[in-house]
């Protein structure tokens, strides 16, 4: 068993550090401050994630699985065995585990944004299916996506569950799409998770649960800045708000002021109104219509699509 493992494109850690620290003053001293989304998955933050994917509220993570095991079978008629299957964000490679059986993958690439992040989960992965080819790469997909030569050119099938596509806008969506269509030949596509436009008394008590997971999760992004950029957010004076727009159709989250306050790092200072918020993240919901619009602009033109009863959730099978 021979799987194998690569790390692409590491920056030098003083570059790291000096180009996440303009990233960070520059949004933070923005009129309409903001953090972004990526800054939530530090280590505690990956796990409460976690967590709010088993929330009663939070319906994307159960309502994509319950389509994947009941239309196993036809994704995989539509796919056929033999692919590359290419796991971008990867993490515990669970999702892409469970469908194992019925694509009967030739190779197996999870994708993650450290190496370190998939090594333990391919490790024992491998063990159970020694058939299969595994090769674990760390790199940002959402900068660039030229695989290493390691991976099979033959039947590339990008793998993107989770409705992760709705945490870009439309345009970084399809420029995202579009790098995945270029990187596989006329026999490759894209088996794809997306969450649908719905009522928004289903949509915001999933980004507002009330347990306060989701709270916590936003708010925990101030620790993680603390730490990277030695401010000193203190998080009981900043107030979870999650908004469905539905003119964007797109959940808005943000950290609201309790108080007027002063955040400080490195000799800089940003004053805050009380009431006045930190933009965190975007969560798009699509259409069939408007996501099929998005697989053609990038340049799928043929699309096969699986939902829920209720029409909460989809998962696309796209192909040049
Ligand atoms: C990872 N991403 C698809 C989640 C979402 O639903 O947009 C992140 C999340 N934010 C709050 N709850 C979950």
């Amino acid at each position: 068993l021979q799987t194998r493992f690569i790390q692409l494109y590491r920056e030098d850690a003083d570059e790291l550090n000096t180009r996440l620290h303009i990233e960070l003053s520059n949004s933070l001293l923005s009129p309409q401050a903001s953090l972004s989304p990526k800054y939530f998955y530090d280590t505690l933050g990956s796990r409460l994630f976690q967590a709010i994917c088993a929330l009663p509220e939070y319906y994307p993570t159960r309502t994509e699985a319950a389509i994947f095991t009941q239309y196993r079978q036809q994704m995989a008629e539509s796919i056929g065995t033999g692919s590359t299957m290419i796991d971008l964000g990867a993490g515990d490679c669970a999702k892409a585990a469970s469908l194992f059986g019925a694509l009967r993958p030739e190779q197996y690439v999870p994708v993650d944004i450290s190496v370190d992040f998939v090594r333990g989960a391919v490790e024992s992965l491998q063990h159970t299916y020694p058939q299969i080819d595994m090769l674990g790469v760390g790199m940002d997909f959402s900068a660039r996506l030229d695989l290493p030569d390691e991976v099979r050119r033959e039947k590339r099938l990008f793998f993107y569950p989770g409705s992760s596509i709705g945490n870009f806008t439309l345009r970084e969506a399809i420029a995202l799409l579009r790098r995945m269509r270029l990187s596989c030949d006329d026999d490759g596509g894209l088996l794809i998770g997306v969450d649908l436009v719905k009522d928004k008394n289903i949509l915001e008590p999933a980004y507002d649960d009330a347990l306060g997971l989701t709270a916590a999760f936003n708010l925990n992004i101030l620790n993680n800045i603390n730490r990277l950029l030695g401010s000193d957010f203190e998080l009981k004076d900043w107030q979870h708000k999650a908004f469905y727009h539905p003119d964007k159709q797109r959940i808005e989250m943000y950290l609201e002021a309790r108080r007027d306050l002063a955040v400080r790092w490195q000799g800089k200072q940003r004053d805050f109104v009380r009431g006045e918020r930190i933009h965190t993240e975007n969560s798009y919901k699509y259409t069939p219509e408007s996501f099929i619009g998005a697989l053609n602009e990038a340049g799928f033109a043929r699309t096969r699509m699986w939902t829920d009863e209720q029409g909460w959730f989809a998962v696309f099978h796209a192909t040049p």
